[in-house]
């Protein structure tokens, strides 16, 4: 019999800038009026579309975001450039990505009272990477001066959750005696601050998790891995063309739909039943009811999404220590929202008590690890 998978810490790295709702409509409706002034012709002639005028109230109330941390906010509230400003790195400079991982991961070990020789893989799994080689986890292997490999993976929301199954799958078969898992979100550059509909949706942050055997952890605060379950189902309704076959498809590689890019509505009405169908399969797994759960760490894209997600499972709102809230201050951070809800709500979890952790988007991809705190 081999010994629990755990989860012996996590850290998270929030970065120094902040944008609210009201200075990011700000700029937008000054970079959209400027826009309808300078092309009053064209729009009178039908040749151009009008950009419409965004609004703070609407965000909160569509989708319960109140504010973002970014990465670099000089540039994204300039009209005339509206996407951050971020200086190019020489290459014997560490990369922007793996600063932020690093900044997680380091948060990560202590919690989990490790140090690099316990740790034999690094995982960085987030929506996008700067490059593609040398992996990023591979240059964050280098500088925390772990031993043993490092390798990036993408899947968009779910990159986070899928990471944790590969190490937790890797810690079962005896592969790995410690693995990392980082994600650091750098959303800030994919996101089209001119388009009404999805400038306010994103934030950067980085997360990062330290998974090893019940043998070694010595943590204070250690969760055991049940079991994980994942499922993908394509669709197209979230978005982005960005990649290296522009070059050569002569396309221009920062049109919008190289951007992030969706159909909310429709990830709305898609993903929702998806997920609660998602979840009872997996307490289902461990003849566990839904009042068995008493914390729940869901993907944190959009307040209204949440909510019916717990009411279609428990037939009322969860309170807020049930299913903690994170995007308000957040806003979406692609995979690692469901990870900050962990970071900053496990603590008070007695032992014996389960929690969920769950990721949905892009791919569309939904992923779980249900969760016993030791
Ligand atoms: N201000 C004012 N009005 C607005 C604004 C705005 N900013 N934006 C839209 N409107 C208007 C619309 O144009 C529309 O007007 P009309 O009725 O005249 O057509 C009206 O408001 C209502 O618009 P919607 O129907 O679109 O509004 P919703 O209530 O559906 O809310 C949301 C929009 C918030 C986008 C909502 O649909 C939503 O959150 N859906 C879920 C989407 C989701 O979770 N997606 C996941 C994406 S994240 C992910 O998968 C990771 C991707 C990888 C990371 C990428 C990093 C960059």
């Amino acid at each position: 019999m081999t010994s629990p998978v755990v989860i012996s810490g996590s850290g998270l790295w929030t970065p120094p800038y902040n944008i609210t709702n009201h200075e990011l409509v700000d700029a937008y409706n000054a970079y959209s009026t400027k826009f309808n002034q300078d092309n009053q012709v064209a729009i009178e002639a039908g040749a151009v579309n009008a950009k419409p005028l965004s609004s703070a109230d609407f965000i909160e109330k569509a989708s319960g975001i109140r504010s973002r941390f970014v990465y670099v906010k000089d540039g994204i509230l300039d009209i005339e450039r509206m996407r951050p400003n971020i200086p190019q790195r020489s290459e014997e400079q560490l990369s922007d990505q793996a600063e932020m991982a690093i900044n997680a991961a380091k948060l990560a070990l202590q919690a989990a009272n490790k140090k690099a020789e316990d740790i034999d893989v690094v995982i960085v799994s987030c929506a996008y990477t700067q490059r593609s080689y040398p992996a990023i986890a591979i240059e964050v292997q280098d500088a925390l001066g772990i031993k043993g490999f490092g390798f990036d993976m993408l899947v968009a929301c779910s990159a986070a959750t899928f990471a944790l199954h590969r190490a937790y799958e890797m810690i079962t078969a005896g592969t790995a005696k410690g693995v990392l898992v980082i994600n650091p979100e750098l959303t800030s550059p994919q996101v089209n601050y001119c388009d009404r509909d999805s400038h306010f949706i994103f934030g950067d942050v980085a997360t990062a998790i330290v998974v090893e055997s019940a043998d070694t952890a010595n943590s204070a605060h250690s969760f055991e891995i049940l079991s994980t379950q994942a499922v993908t189902s394509y669709s197209n309704n979230i978005r982005s063309n960005f990649g290296y076959v522009s070059r050569a498809n002569d396309s221009d590689p920062f049109a919008a739909d190289k951007l992030f890019h969706q159909e909310g509505r429709k990830v709305f009405k898609d993903v929702c039943p998806m997920v609660v169908v998602h979840i009872n399969e997996h307490l289902a797994q461990h003849q566990l009811a839904l009042s068995d759960i008493r914390r729940w760490w869901l993907h944190q894209a959009n307040i209204n999404m949440n909510t019916l997600i717990s009411r279609k499972l428990l037939g009322r709102d969860a309170t807020p220590q049930e299913a903690p809230v994170v995007l308000d201050s957040y806003a979406n951070t692609a995979s690692a929202g469901s990870i900050i809800a962990f970071n900053l709500h496990h603590k008070d979890m007695r032992s014996g008590d389960y929690g969920l952790l769950c990721s949905f988007g892009a791919g569309y991809s939904i992923g779980s690890l249900m969760l016993k705190k030791r």
